[in-house]
C-alpha cells in the first residue's frame, strides 16, 4: 500500500478561501453542487494544476468562473487547469447515501441523513482539497422532502429556510468561522431537540439543543447538564467562551466511534448521549458526560486550532483527552468535601491509568507501536490509538506536572494568542509551553517522537547515621522494543514521596536547597540516562523509609523497584499519595496472580498467599475509605493486563489464577463482603453522582465476589436486587451475577432481561455483551456467540451490536477466545473478512485484537497466525491490510 510520510509534507498549493455547497437530499441519489473560491498560493507556478480529491462520486459537471470546464477524473482525483490566480470553481456530484456502509461521508441511518468526515471522509461528499490546513468559511444549503425530512442542519447559524415546491423545503446555514473540511457536517430527518437557552460569562445568550429520534427525548436531560457544565468548566479553568450563537448535539445509533466535534454541530453515538436510570448504568452516565466534555472541548483545542496535518493528530486529541480527564475529576470532585475530593481525583487518575496501562502500554510493545506523532501511516484511520489519544493525554499532563497548573494555562492562553484559526503542529504546542514558562522543552520534543513505554529502574541507599536518602534512577527502553524510533533519554517527571515507619510523610529536600523547599512530594526533573537524588534533613537514626514513587503517576513510565510484599502492603495501608496506595496494592494483586498463573501454567497446584488476603481483608474492613477508592482498591488486575504481564501469555492459566485469587479473597472475607453488601445500600432517589455511583459500585463488587462463593446465598441477593432495582447499574450488576452463578435462574434473567428492554438498543447491546463475556461453563461461550449471532436483534452493519457481540468475545473475554482448538480465532477470521466488506474502519479495529500473537505461549500461535493469514488472503481495504501486515511482518 501507499505509505504517507511525515517528512513529505508540503503545504498545499491552492486555498480554498470559501465553500457554497448545496445538497439536494435523497437517500439513492444526493446532488451536491459545490462552489469554491480558490486562489493559488503566492510562489507556486502558473502552471500548476489544481488537484481535488473524490472518493465514489459520481462527476456531473464542472465550471470555472461559470463557464464549463475540462477536467480529468481519475484514482480519485479531479485534475483542474485553472491557469489563474484566483477563480470560482463549482463541481456537481452525486452518490449514493444509503448504500453507503462504511459510515463515512454522507450516510443514512434510521431513515435520517448523517456525516462523519473526519479524517477524510468529505472527499466522499464531494471533490475538495480534504486536508486540515485548508481552512475555508462554509455556506451550506440543504434542500430534502419536508415531510421526510423536516429537520435540516449544518455548522453555524441558520440564517434562511422556507418551503421548495413538490413538498420539499430548505434550510441555509453560515458559519461564519473558517474550518478545516473535515469539520463540516450535515444532518436531516425527522428529529426533536431538547433546548436550553443559556447565558454566558460575558451575558451573551446562547441557544443549546440536543436532537435525538422522538422515543429518546426524555434520555436527553443528562447530556444537556453535562453540556452547560462543560460550557461554564472551559470558561472557568481556560476562560475559552463558546463562540457561537448555538451549539448542537445530534445522536445517532450507526456511528464508528464515539462522537465527532463538528464546528456548531456535534454528532454523537447514542451511546454517549442517551441516558436514563431504567437504561444507563453509572459508567455510561459518566462516559456521556465525559465525552459531551470531550466534544465540546474541541471546540477550541481542534477547531478554533486545529491540526496542519494528520501526523499532528495528538495535538488535539491528546490535548482534548487531558482537558476531559480533567473536567471529570473536577465534576466528580465537586460535591463532597477536601477529603472526599481528593479521593474522586484519584479515582479518576485510578481508572483512566488502568485503561492506559491495559492498551497503550500493549500497542506500545506490539506491531503497531507508533510515537504520540506517528511518522507514517497507510489509512489515517488506523492511528485514531491509544497511544495519540491516552498517551498523548499522559503527555499533555506533564506539562502541567512540572509547570503546575498556572504555568499550564499561561502556556495555554500563549497557544491560542499565537494560533488563534490556524492549523499547527505538536511543535508549535510545546513552544507555546516552554515560551510562556521561560522553559527550554526541547529534550521534551522526544516523547512526541520515540515510540515504546519507557522503563525506569529505582535503587534506593538510606544512610540513617547521616539522615540522607538516596534514589538511583535509571531510564531504559525494553530489550525488544518493537520500533526503529531513537531511544534517547527523556525529560521525566517523576514524583516521590518517602514513608516513615509509622506510615507518615517524610519532608523531602534535596541536597542543595534551603529548608524552606521540604514538602513530602517532590517531582524529580530525570533527564539523564542515570541520575541519582540524594535527600538530607532526614531523621537521624530513624528506620528505613519506604519509597513512594511516580506519585499520581507522574509519567507514563513502566517503575522497576523490588518491593516486597510487606512493603507494598504497608504502602497500601499508609500512603497519602491515594494513587500509589492503590498502585501498591495492585502491585501485591498482580506478582502473586503471575505467580499462580505460571504454576497454573505449568501444570502445577497455585495457592494464595495470606499476605494478600490479609492486606486485602485490610481494605475491605477500612470504612474510612470513600466506596469508590475501596471498590478500585479491591478490583484486581484485569486478565487482559496480566496476560501482558507474561513472558509468554497464557490466557487460559491467567483466568484460572483470578478466579481463584477472587474464590480465596470471598471465602476469606464472606462476612466482610456480606457486610459491605448491606452497608451500602443508596437512600433516596436515584443520582449519578460519584459519591452515589462509588457506593453501588463497591457494593455491586461485594455481589460479585459473593456469587464466587459455592453458597446459594448470593443467588438469592441477586435474583432479589434484580428483581427490585430501580437503575440499570444494579440491575445489570445482579444479571451479571446470576449468569455468573449460571443455572435456570440466569437463564430466566436473561430472558426477562431481554424482554423488559427489547425495544431499547443500548441496553439490547448490554445483553448481548454480558453473554459474550461470560468464561465457558456448562455451554461454551463460542457456541453461545455463535447462537446469538443468528439471533433476529443481531446486525452486523450497526458498529455498536457488532462491537457488542464480537468484540466482546474476542477482546472482552480472553480465556474463552482463546480456546486451544482455535475455535475463537476462526470466528475472528470469518467477522474480520465479513465486516471489511461493509465496514473496513470498524473492521480494523478487530483485526488488531490479534496483533499481538506473538506474546502467546506457543500453543496457541499457530492457530493465531493462519488466521492472520486467512485475512490477509481476503481482506480488500487498506484499513485491514494495513493491520495485518504488520502483525504478520
Ligand atoms: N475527533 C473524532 C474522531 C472521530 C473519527 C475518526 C475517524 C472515523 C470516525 C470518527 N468519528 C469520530 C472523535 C474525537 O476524538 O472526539
Ligand atoms: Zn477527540
Amino acid at each position: 500500500p501507499t505509505v504517507i510520510h511525515r517528512r513529505d509534507y508540503m503545504p498545499p498549493p491552492y486555498r480554498i478561501e470559501t465553500v457554497d455547497l448545496h445538497f439536494d437530499l435523497d437517500p439513492h441519489r444526493t446532488v451536491v453542487r459545490n462552489t469554491m473560491r480558490i486562489v493559488r498560493r503566492d510562489g507556486v507556478p502558473a502552471d500548476t494544476p489544481l488537484e481535488l480529491l473524490g472518493e465514489g462520486l459520481q462527476l456531473e459537471a464542472v465550471t470555472l468562473d461559470g463557464v464549463a470546464a475540462e477536467a480529468s477524473d481519475a484514482d480519485g482525483r479531479l485534475r483542474v487547469a485553472a491557469g489563474r490566480a484566483s477563480f470560482e470553481l463549482t463541481v456537481t456530484t452525486h452518490c449514493d447515501p444509503a448504500a453507503n456502509s462504511s459510515l463515512m461521508g454522507l450516510y443514512v441511518s434510521n431513515g435520517n441523513f448523517f456525516t462523519q468526515c473526519e479524517a477524510e471522509g468529505f472527499r466522499k461528499i464531494t471533490y475538495f482539497l480534504d486536508r486540515p490546513d485548508v481552512m475555508a468559511t462554509y455556506t451550506v444549503t440543504l434542500a430534502a422532502d419536508k415531510e421526510a425530512y423536516p429537520v435540516l442542519l449544518s455548522n453555524g447559524n441558520l440564517v434562511e429556510s422556507g418551503p421548495l415546491p413538490d413538498g420539499r423545503h430548505y434550510a441555509k446555514w453560515v458559519d461564519p468561522f473558517a474550518k478545516p473540511s473535515y469539520l463540516f457536517a450535515l444532518v436531516a430527518g425527522k428529529l426533536v431537540a431538547l433546548e436550553e437557552t443559556i447565558q454566558i460569562a460575558d451575558g451573551t445568550p446562547k441557544l443549546l439543543q440536543v436532537w435525538v429520534e422522538p422515543q429518546d427525548l426524555p434520555k436527553t436531560r443528562h447530556a444537556m447538564d453535562s453540556l452547560i457544565a462543560s460550557i461554564r468548566w472551559d470558561e472557568r479553568r481556560y476562560g475559552l467562551p463558546l463562540d457561537l450563537d448555538r451549539f448542537m448535539i445530534v445522536a445517532v445509533g450507526d456511528f464508528n466511534m464515539g462522537a465527532m466535534e463538528n464546528k456548531g454541530l456535534n454528532i454523537f453515538n447514542t451511546k454517549y448521549v442517551l441516558a436514563d436510570q431504567q437504561t444507563a448504568t453509572d459508567t455510561d452516565f459518566a462516559n456521556v458526560e465525559a465525552v459531551v466534555g470531550h466534544e465540546y472541548f474541541h471546540n477550541w483545542t481542534g477547531n478554533r486550532v486545529t491540526c496542519r496535518d494528520w501526523f499532528q493528530l495528538s495535538l488535539k486529541e491528546g490535548l482534548t483527552v487531558f482537558r476531559d480527564q480533567e473536567f471529570s475529576a473536577d465534576m466528580a470532585a465537586g460535591e463532597g468535601d477536601a477529603a472526599q475530593a481528593a479521593s474522586a481525583v484519584a479515582v479518576k487518575r485510578i481508572e483512566d491509568v488502568r485503561m492506559l496501562r491495559q492498551t497503550q502500554f500493549a500497542e506500545d510493545a506490539g506491531p503497531m507501536a507508533h510515537p504520540v506523532r506517528p511518522e507514517s501511516y497507510a489509512e489515517i484511520n488506523n492511528f485514531y490509538t491509544v497511544t495519540v489519544y491516552e498517551k498523548g493525554a499522559e503527555v499533555v499532563r506533564m506539562y502541567q506536572t512540572l509547570f503546575g497548573r498556572d504555568g499550564f494555562r499561561r502556556g495555554m492562553d500563549l497557544y491560542f494568542q499565537r494560533h488563534d484559526g490556524q492549523a499547527v503542529t505538536c511543535d508549535d504546542f510545546r513552544q507555546a509551553m516552554a515560551d510562556a514558562n521561560g522553559a527550554d522543552l526541547a529534550q521534551f520534543e522526544r516523547w512526541y517522537s520515540q515510540a515504546g513505554t519507557p522503563r525506569v529502574a529505582v535503587e534506593t541507599a538510606y544512610d540513617a547515621a547521616a539522615g540522607r536518602y538516596r534514589l538511583t534512577l535509571r531510564q531504559h527502553y525494553a530489550e525488544d522494543r518493537r520500533s526503529d524510533t531513537p531511544a534517547d533519554p527523556l525529560l521525566i517527571p517523576f514524583a516521590v514521596g518517602l514513608l516513615d515507619a509509622a506510615g507518615r510523610d517524610l519532608p523531602l529536600r534535596l541536597n542543595d536547597e534551603p529548608e524552606s523547599a521540604a514538602a513530602t512530594t517532590r517531582v524529580l526533573a530525570l533527564t539523564g540516562a542515570e541520575q541519582t537524588f540524594e535527600f538530607v534533613g532526614l531523621p537521624i537514626d530513624g528506620a528505613t523509609p519506604t519509597p513512594s514513587l511516580l506519585r499520581h503517576f507522574s509519567a507514563p513510565v513502566i517503575v522497576d523497584y523490588e518491593y516486597d510484599d510487606a512493603a507494598l502492603a504497608f504502602l497500601l495501608a499508609h500512603d497519602s499519595d491515594a494513587f500509589n496506595r492503590w498502585e501498591a496494592g495492585q502491585r501485591l494483586a498482580t506478582r502473586a496472580l503471575l505467580e499462580m498463573a505460571q504454576t497454573l501454567s505449568a501444570g502445577g497446584q497455585a495457592r494464595l498467599s495470606e499476605t494478600v488476603v490479609d492486606a486485602f481483608g485490610k481494605v475491605l474492613a477500612d470504612d474510612t475509605l470513600a466506596p469508590a477508592f475501596r471498590e478500585q482498591a479491591l478490583t484486581l488486575p484485569s486478565e487482559t493486563f496480566l496476560a501482558e504481564q507474561m513472558i509468554e501469555a497464557d490466557p487460559g492459566a491467567v483466568h484460572a489464577a483470578r478466579t481463584q485469587m477472587r474464590g480465596r479473597l470471598a471465602e476469606a472475607h464472606a462476612a466482610l463482603w456480606q457486610r459491605i453488601y448491606e452497608a451500602h445500600r443508596t437512600d433516596g432517589p436515584y443520582r449519578p453522582t460519584a459519591v452515589d455511583a462509588g457506593r453501588r459500585a463497591l457494593r455491586n463488587l461485594a455481589l460479585g465476589y459473593l456469587a464466587e462463593l459455592p453458597d446459594a446465598a448470593a443467588a438469592t441477593l441477586a435474583e432479589t436486587q434484580y428483581r427490585e432495582a430501580d437503575n440499570m447499574t444494579d440491575r445489570f450488576s445482579a444479571l451479571g451475577a446470576l449468569a455468573r452463578i449460571g443455572g435456570t435462574a440466569a437463564q430466566d434473567a436473561l430472558q426477562d432481561f431481554y424482554r423488559r428492554f427489547e425495544h431499547e438498543p443500548l441496553v439490547i447491546d448490554k445483553w448481548f455483551a454480558l453473554q459474550a463475556m461470560q468464561p465457558d461453563g456448562a455451554a461454551r461461550t463460542i457456541d453461545t456467540v455463535r447462537r446469538l449471532f443468528t439471533h433476529p436483534a443481531f446486525n452486523l452493519k450497526n458498529p455498536n451490536r457488532a462491537r457488542s457481540l464480537i468484540f466482546s468475545f474476542c477482546a472482552g473475554n480472553p480465556a474463552a477466545f482463546h480456546a486451544a482448538d482455535a475455535s475463537g480465532y476462526a470466528f475472528w477470521a470469518e467477522q474480520v473478512l465479513a465486516l471489511d466488506a461493509l465496514n473496513p474502519q470498524v473492521a480494523a479495529r478487530l483485526a488488531r485484537v490479534l496483533e499481538r500473537w506473538r506474546k502467546y505461549v506457543p500453543t496457541l500461535r499457530d492457530g493465531m497466525e493462519a488466521a492472520l493469514q486467512r485475512v490477509m488472503a481476503g481482506a480488500r481495504s487498506r484499513d485491514v491490510r494495513e493491520v495485518v501486515g504488520k502483525a504478520l511482518g
